[in-house]
């Protein structure tokens, strides 16, 4: 939004399984980014829910002997549970079983027909009634039988079912247009360019009924057809917002600031989601993000080579801040990224325990046993201490600036690379060797060190908010100054300011093996 509004959105998640990494990847992408906007005043809404009608929904079911609802009570509160336990701040959570959304995707469908872009025709196709599913002819085999078979060898047979259609093909010069006027459309360049070649390749009217199955949203005045799945999802992000309902208070969040989304369904998001918006005549979002697949070991995910990795163990083993710095900070967020127990091991020991915990501990148990426990006074700051302090200030301006194109990795690496230098600076200021010699200097030193950790914590709150909020709390940094609007030196640490009992905030991971090795 152009005003002080940020609206972001997660892809909601099928609940015809249960959750795996990459969707605990892309909610917490997207968590990073809203707790940002909200820690630099914006008023955000953050939306994340399930995707859960569609033909894959109601065979799940019917194959373990189950209604469609029961199924999506049962994973839908799954996903929630993992939002929760990856430590999301979702203002709210969809499911496009409720009956707000029902009525959102009526009125979006109303006013696309309204707009003569919904006609009834005929589609056609290679049905397999074993697998319940149309094929492409070119997917299917004709065998020295006579008979025509799917990829999996049951028999198809040409079924022609009457569907709506929607007119895509009147929108691709508008399509093109937008992408070529708002070049921040897509992101990152790499989908922008694939979109683009896609649509100036010719767009096809595309078929958004369906009548074999039921489990679905009713069409307005047909309710012999359901919508289909795709119509009915995107919908979601306007249902959060109050559509169609122009009255409600969350609707000036519209239009939404940016969509995150994987690579994978980048052509629903930035193909037809708009041309369907502006069919109905409503506001375009801003921006479509897609980032890339997180890949075990360099591996696909799939449940079929058994290395689909269970969110709820990845926090129990590694802690919740340690997985989501992990997963932010490792690979460039955008393109494909691995993820392995040596590599995650590698960054919470490297970044979290030693540059980070080492240096909170060092710094505030020297201020514990040598400044009677409270915020040391400061004497006349060098140039070391006022570049130190100006650097950590800096990466608000730096972060600020990658975090609004999603460069995530890049926030935290100026984030973390400040860390990085402030253990430099503590190591070259040698503090302990001036207790004695000049314990003013030392005092200064010190200062400078808590006060720098100040900024930083503040600023790698939305990545680990609760290691970064138990910092704060051991610099006696008050609930109310932790926004980044507290990074300013007005609200630099004042000495005499008593501080709590000095505790670890991140412990050095060890194996369990090497665990039990010790304690035998
Ligand atoms: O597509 N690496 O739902 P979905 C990274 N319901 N991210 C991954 C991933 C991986 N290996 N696998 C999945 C749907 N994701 C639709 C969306 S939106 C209106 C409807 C992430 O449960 C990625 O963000 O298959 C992907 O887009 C999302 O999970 C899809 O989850």
């Amino acid at each position: 939004m152009s005003d002080d509004r940020f609206y972001i959105t997660t892809p909601i998640f099928y609940p015809n399984g249960v959750p795996h990494i990459g969707h605990a990847y892309t909610a917490v992408a997207t968590d990073v980014l809203a707790r940002f906007q909200r820690l630099d005043g914006k008023k955000v809404m953050f939306l994340t829910g399930t995707d859960e009608h569609g033909q894959k929904m109601q065979q799940t079911a019917e194959g373990e002997g189950i209604e469609p609802i029961e199924l999506a009570d049962r994973n839908s509160a799954v996903f929630r549970r993992m939002v929760e336990m990856l430590g999301c701040s979702n203002d709210d959570f969809i499911r496009t079983t409720e009956d707000r959304h029902r009525e959102a995707c009526q009125a979006l469908w109303r006013r696309m027909e309204d707009n003569g872009d919904i006609y009834l025709d005929t589609y056609g196709g290679w049905y397999s009634v074993r697998q319940e599913a149309f094929f492409d002819e070119k997917e299917t085999t004709l065998g020295e039988d006579g008979v025509r078979r799917e990829p999996l060898g049951s028999p198809v047979e040409w079924v022609e079912e009457e569907s709506y259609y929607f007119r895509l093909s009147a929108y691709g010069d508008k399509l093109l247009e937008h992408y070529r006027d708002n070049p921040d459309f897509i992101g990152p360049a790499e989908r922008r360019n694939e979109v683009v070649s896609f649509v100036k390749g010719g767009l096809k009217d595309l078929s958004i009924s369906r009548t074999t199955f039921d489990w679905g949203v009713p069409v307005p005045g047909n309710p012999d057809h359901v919508m289909y799945v795709w119509v009915d999802a995107l919908t979601n992000y306007l249902t959060a917002a109050g559509y169609p309902d122009e009255t409600d208070e969350n609707w000036p969040f519209w239009p939404a600031d940016v969509h995150i989304i994987g690579k994978d369904i980048i052509r629903f998001h930035a193909v037809y989601w708009p041309a369907f918006l502006m069919s109905a005549g409503v506001p375009l979002p801003q921006r479509v993000f897609a980032h890339g697949f997180l890949l075990n070991k360099g591996e696909k995910m799939s449940k079929s080579v058994g290395n689909v990795v269970d969110p709820f163990n990845l926090v129990e083993a590694y802690g919740r801040d340690q997985l989501r710095y992990f997963l932010m900070r490792e690979t460039v967020f955008g393109q494909d990224g691995s993820y392995s127990h040596e590599a995650i091991v590698a960054r919470i020991n490297a970044d979290l325990a030693n540059d980070l915990g080492n240096l909170a501990q060092r710094s505030l148990s020297m201020i514990g046993k040598n400044c009677d426990a409270a915020v040391p006074k400061r004497g006349e700051l060098t140039a070391a201490d006022t570049a130190m302090l100006e650097q950590a200030r800096g990466a608000l301006r730096e972060a600020r600036e990658a975090m609004a194109h999603q460069r995530i990795h890049a926030a935290l690496g100026t984030i973390f690379g400040a860390v990085s230098e402030a253990n430099r600076y503590f190591a070259g200021q040698e503090p302990w060797a001036l207790r004695k010699t000049d314990p003013d200097r030392m005092a200064t030193v010190l200062w400078t060190t808590a006060e720098t950790l100040r900024i930083l914590a503040i600023l790698a709150q939305p990545v680990i908010p609760e290691a970064a909020g138990k910092l704060l709390d051991l610099l006696a940094v008050p609930e109310t100054e932790r926004d980044f609007a507290h990074v300013d030196v007005a609200y630099e640490l004042k000495a005499g300011v008593p501080l709590p009992k000095p505790q670890g905030v991140f412990p050095r991971f060890v194996e369990q093996d090497e665990a039990a090795g010790k304690g035998a």
